[in-house]
């Protein structure tokens, strides 16, 4: 009996099949109902019953030992030939391209971040708008030069459906449905009719501010613009205010940061000036404040607005205005190391 279990267990051994037929004829060798290893179980009964301990363990490993084989060998013809196919592991993989976040979008994002910390929320709406909403609530006279064919898409003319031309539109809609006080943030793509060039091009993108409290002060507004400034362009910035006009504040200002290429001392980017300008600012004018239903005897507001295609400019550089509309894989390329 232990002769015939060696001799069962070398052939176990030396079994290397070439094909899953052989496995099944093995099989069948050897766990068949006639198989060597079944007829092996079923002498066990004329075992002596003082060796039937130690053959029966022996017997046991046998069995164990031959299924192990038998499905091993199932399952490794079964991976390296399914209908006949073989898998290339020198074939080149296709490489997938990360993409990269849009220059005004990594802008944006980054102003919004700087305005969140300071409890500005974020407000959006539509770009096709009233007259309303993008002139008459901000004061815009009736005979103003931003209300004429030549500067602003008409959509439709009594009633007037416009392209929005600023995103102030958004802010008059805010203070039409939100209690105050009014703290927001609003960016979106405005539209003037303008002949498309390296300066100029018909959409672009604003971000505006607003915030209307009691006893908000020109202070403040500074305050802002300047911690808004030295998160946006570094902590060695300054700001200077100039004196400007825009029909919805009063007193109203234009805003330079000290040039960051040259330090302040005079460079081409800020054409031997030491500063560059970067938005526009000022005090809500009460008339605006009364136009929305909110009363400018208690309450006072600043309001501002930039361009983010010419401070994505300054901060990367870029030279072209149509380089942020062609979608070149190129220019857009530039900007994946950006988050
Ligand atoms: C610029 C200047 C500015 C505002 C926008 C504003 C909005 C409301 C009321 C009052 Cl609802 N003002 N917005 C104020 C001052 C300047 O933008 O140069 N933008 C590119």
């Amino acid at each position: 009996m232990k002769k015939k279990i060696e001799d069962i267990n070398k052939e176990l051994d030396s079994f290397a099949p070439s094909n899953p037929d052989e496995v099944e004829q093995f099989r069948i060798n050897m766990l068949g109902k006639k198989g060597q290893i079944t007829l092996l179980l079923s002498d066990f009964r004329d075992v002596p019953s003082e060796e039937k301990k130690e053959i029966g363990q022996l017997i046991n490993l046998l069995k164990n030992k031959a299924i192990d084989l038998i499905e091993s060998s199932k399952i490794s013809f079964k991976n390296s030939s399914s209908k006949g196919e073989t898998i290339d592991l020198s074939l080149q993989q296709e490489i997938i391209e990360m993409g990269s976040r849009h220059p005004i979008s990594l802008i944006k994002n980054e102003l919004f971040t700087i305005f969140q910390k300071l409890g500005f929320s974020l407000s959006e709406g539509p770009e096709i708008e009233d007259d309303w909403h993008v002139f008459s609530a901000l004061n815009f006279p009736k005979e103003h030069p931003a209300r004429d064919m030549q500067d602003t898409f008409f959509i439709e003319k009594s009633p007037d459906i416009l392209l929005r031309t600023h995103t102030s539109s958004v802010q008059v809609r805010t203070m039409e449905s939100q209690k105050l006080p009014i703290r927001v943030i609003c960016p979106g793509r405005v539209f003037r009719n303008e002949a498309i060039s390296a300066r100029a091009h018909c959409i672009f993108h604003q971000v505006e501010g607003l915030y209307i409290d009691k006893g908000v002060s020109f202070a403040d507004l500074k305050q802002t613009l300047l911690f808004f400034s030295r998160e946006l362009f570094g902590h060695d910035t300054n700001i200077r205010l100039r004196p400007s006009f825009f029909p919805f504040t009063e007193p109203s200002a234009e805003m330079d940061v000290s040039c960051k290429l040259c330090g302040g001392k005079g460079c081409s980017v800020c054409k031997h000036t030491g500063w560059l300008e970067i938005l526009g600012c000022g005090m809500v004018d009460p008339t605006v404040l009364e136009l929305n239903n909110i009363d400018s005897k208690q309450y006072s507001g600043y309001a501002f607005g930039m361009g983010l295609e010419r401070i994505a400019m300054l901060k990367y550089g870029v030279k072209d205005l149509r380089l942020y509309f062609e979608n070149d894989i190129r220019f857009l390329n530039i900007f994946k190391n950006y988050l």
